[in-house]
């Protein structure tokens, strides 16, 4: 039976709250009202006072500084969790076990033994879950895999990815759990990387080994109170009264050689602190027959080459996006309007809320959020060990 209106309980006001409640507040307008009304119920934080900003901020009609409220509340059917890495295994179980549907962002957990609970508590109530990697559901992206799998590239040899940013390499940006092993799991491998690893699995396969080798730039980081520590505030006149350090115990660059199941090759490079870059996310996939190119940067064009077009035409293509490609659909009826980040939340909330009302299965979900964090794992091993690590894929459940 559809269910005609999904209530949601948000956990965590950071800065991705706001997309996500921008999200919940549109769907309706953007998707003409084809899916189930969203009631954006309750906010959650780590104190009143954040979790009353929040809420008033995003648009929530209540706050609360138990997130209990949320995972065991009876008006609640969605948890959509925002919260530090550390904190996602916790809430997550709890509302599995409370009957709850579950969105959680990226990575899964902050390490593997708790991606796996994660994975185990959802299967034991057959809930939808659905993590957040928003970047393999965007058109360009979408449109990559289409080609993939319908053989327009041949068979793939190579998989190329970097994500990159540049806010690490700022000293004054405080401490925060993104910088903490036992809070974050990893740094820029966990954070952005996962993105890139999620869509090397998606578009060539699962990942079996890995040769990684990892730095960090900036040591030690002023400790900042909760609300302050925030990894993107900077330049702030409370930050420069700070006096006491943390240490930085995650990589802020990780450069990761991997080989796929079926033996195709691949590298990734992930770096917070690459001056003059700004969520530089790209790839290439070359193929028997052809390639494919994604950059961020120009994230409503795809650019394909193809071994079929005459021998005077040779090079890439720039493919640009637009309604005919898939998830662009509703995003206005000409190409080449341009799409944004924002959108990548009504994609991800679209499928999340629509998967919920027809009783059916999400994806990516928590298994290719375990699987990520699998291949992290792996990549903190290679790096501390110097060795290739093979990547311990859980058994299915
Ligand atoms: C910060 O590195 C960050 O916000 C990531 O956490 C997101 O997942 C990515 O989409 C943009 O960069």
């Amino acid at each position: 039976m559809k269910q005609s209106t999904i209530r949601v309980g948000l956990v965590g006001s950071g800065f991705v709250a706001k997309f996500h409640s921008l999200a919940y507040n549109n769907l309706a307008l953007v998707y003409n009202s084809t899916l189930p009304a969203v009631e954006r119920i309750r906010l959650f934080d780590v104190t009143t006072e954040l979790a009353a900003e929040g809420a008033a901020q995003f648009g929530w009609q209540e706050a609360t500084d138990d997130w209990r409220n949320i995972t065991r509340a009876d008006d609640i059917d969605l948890v959509d969790i925002v919260a530090p890495n550390y904190a996602h295994a916790e809430i997550a179980v709890d509302a599995a076990r409370h009957g709850k549907h579950i969105f959680c962002e990226k990575p899964l957990a902050h390490d593997v033994a708790s991606a796996r609970q994660m994975v185990e508590a959802v299967f034991q109530t057959g809930c939808t879950h659905q993590v957040g990697f928003v970047y393999r559901m965007w058109p360009a992206v979408a449109f990559a895999k289409e080609l993939i799998d319908t053989g327009k590239i041949g068979r793939i040899i190579h998989f190329h990815s970097r994500f990159l940013h540049d806010y690490g390499l700022d000293p004054s940006l405080p401490m925060s759990w993104r910088f903490e092993s036992q809070k974050a799991g990893a740094g820029s491998i966990g954070d952005i990387g996962s993105h890139a690893i999620d869509i090397g699995r998606y578009l060539v396969g699962d990942i079996v080994r890995v040769f990684a080798q990892s730095r960090t730039f900036v040591k030690k980081r002023l400790i900042a109170p909760p609300g302050l520590s925030n990894a993107f505030r900077r330049g702030d006149s409370e930050i420069e009264q700070l006096s006491e350090y943390g240490t930085v115990d995650v990589d802020d660059a990780t450069d990761m050689l991997v080989e796929f199941e079926d033996g195709t090759m691949g590298n990734f490079e992930t770096n917070w602190a690459a001056a003059g870059h700004e969520n530089e996310l790209s790839f290439e996939v070359s193929g028997e027959r052809g390639a494919i190119k994604f950059s961020w940067r120009h994230a409503n064009e795809l650019l394909v080459h193809s071994a079929d077009d005459p021998e005077n035409l040779n090079g890439f293509r720039t493919v640009i996006i637009g309604p005919m490609h898939p998830n662009a659909e509703s995003f206005g009826p000409v190409p080449g309007l341009g799409m944004g980040y924002t959108d990548a939340f009504y994609i991800a909330m679209r499928q999340m809320v629509e998967s919920i009302s027809r009783g059916k299965a999400a994806s990516p979900n928590f298994i290719d959020g375990l699987k990520a964090c699998e291949v992290v794992d792996a990549a903190v091993r290679s790096s501390d060990s110097g060795k290739w690590e093979e990547v311990n894929h859980n058994p299915p459940l």
